[in-house]
């Protein structure tokens, strides 16, 4: 939970601080622009004025979360134990658990927001969590440049720092958006709202989002997606359900990716299936290669009942 790690307090989206803040008193900071899909502008309440530790926390910075090096005031490294034992010292449970509950029930509102424009726009979202380097760019490469043919395909892509993935994406012929979040180790609704509307419109299309490589805080955060799909590769063991059972829990589809690699790995299947069905009964399960394409086509299917299930009438 965010608020354990620090990456969420004082700095959701739209109140990210520069990195280089602290250092650059008093001088209008320059963006590295590399990472922008759009350049942007800072509006500074107190331009050219010294920033006092005070200005700079109300600093009214009124940009996107996207493409900065974002961290706190003395930002602490976002799930570090160090940090947990920082900011608890100090705060009893109780405040502790309504700064949890102020984070995610704002989270929340906005993430409704985000679910009825999409509702609205007919797109169907999936949300993509997984440990860093499980496969989500190559299952998205793979699955996007296949799925454009027949609908639209946008996606969002956040990490902590670099726009790599939404270059692949990109060269997939695939519109993709990326997000930066700097210290932070999830993506939010409030970046995901703002990112959408960079992205065109993809009227009865697919938008995949691929979060921050991290199997534990994305958890907690419903950007507004139809639902989470968990990725786990073969590589990372056979008991991540069980020792990180909140991303298995959130998820309605656990991707198992890298099966080409079972033989070399003596991964054991069953067991990995029977763990996360320990953690969430109703998790469906698909093996995967984003490198050979093998299991694609059950994707695929397992898309199109969420589209079909997503058009369906309300039942009364
Ligand atoms: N053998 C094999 N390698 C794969 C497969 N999928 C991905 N890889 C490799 O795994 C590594 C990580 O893949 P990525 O797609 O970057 O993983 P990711 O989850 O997007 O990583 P982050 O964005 O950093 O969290 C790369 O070297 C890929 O080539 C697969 O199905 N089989
Ligand atoms: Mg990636």
């Amino acid at each position: 939970m965010c608020t354990i790690c620090g990456c969420s307090e004082g700095m959701p989206s739209a109140e990210v601080i520069q990195a280089h803040d602290a250092r650059d008193q008093g001088r209008h900071h320059a963006h590295g622009q590399d990472d922008c899909d759009r350049h942007h502008a800072h509006r500074h309440r107190d331009q050219g004025q010294p920033h006092s530790r005070d200005a700079r926390r109300r600093h009214d910075h009124d940009h996107h979360p996207f493409h900065h090096q974002a961290h706190r005031e003395r930002a602490p490294s976002s799930c570090g134990a160090g940090s947990a034992t920082l900011k608890l010292a100090p705060m009893n449970s109780e405040r502790l658990v309504q700064i949890e509950r102020d984070i995610l029930g704002k989270n929340n509102r906005i993430a409704a927001d985000n679910r009825a424009r999409f509702v609205a726009d007919n797109v169907l979202v999936f949300n993509l969590v997984s440990s860093p380097g499980a496969g989500k760019t190559s299952l998205l490469v793979r699955a996007a440049s296949e799925l454009k043919r027949s609908r639209p395909i946008g996606v969002i892509e956040g990490d902590q720092q670099t726009s790599n993935d939404a270059e692949r994406i990109r060269s997939a012929g695939v519109p993709a958006i990326q997000v930066n979040t700097g210290k932070g180790c999830h993506l939010d609704a409030a970046m995901i709202g703002e990112a959408y509307r960079r992205l065109p419109l993809l009227t009865r299309g697919i938008l995949f989002i691929e979060n921050v490589g991290n199997l534990v805080c994305p958890a907690a955060f419903d950007l507004g997606e139809a639902c989470k799909i968990v990725v786990l590769s073969t590589t990372e063991g056979e008991d991540k359900p069980l020792k990180y059972p909140d991303m298995f829990a959130a998820s309605s589809l656990m991707l198992i990716n890298k099966i080409d690699l079972t033989s070399l790995l003596a991964f054991d299947l069953p067991k990995t299936v029977e763990y996360a069905r320990r953690v969430n009964p109703k998790v469906e399960v698909l093996t995967v290669s984003a490198r050979t394409g093998e299991g694609f086509g059950a994707l695929y299917a397992w898309i199109d009942r969420q589209g079909r299930i997503k058009d369906a009438p309300e039942r009364t």
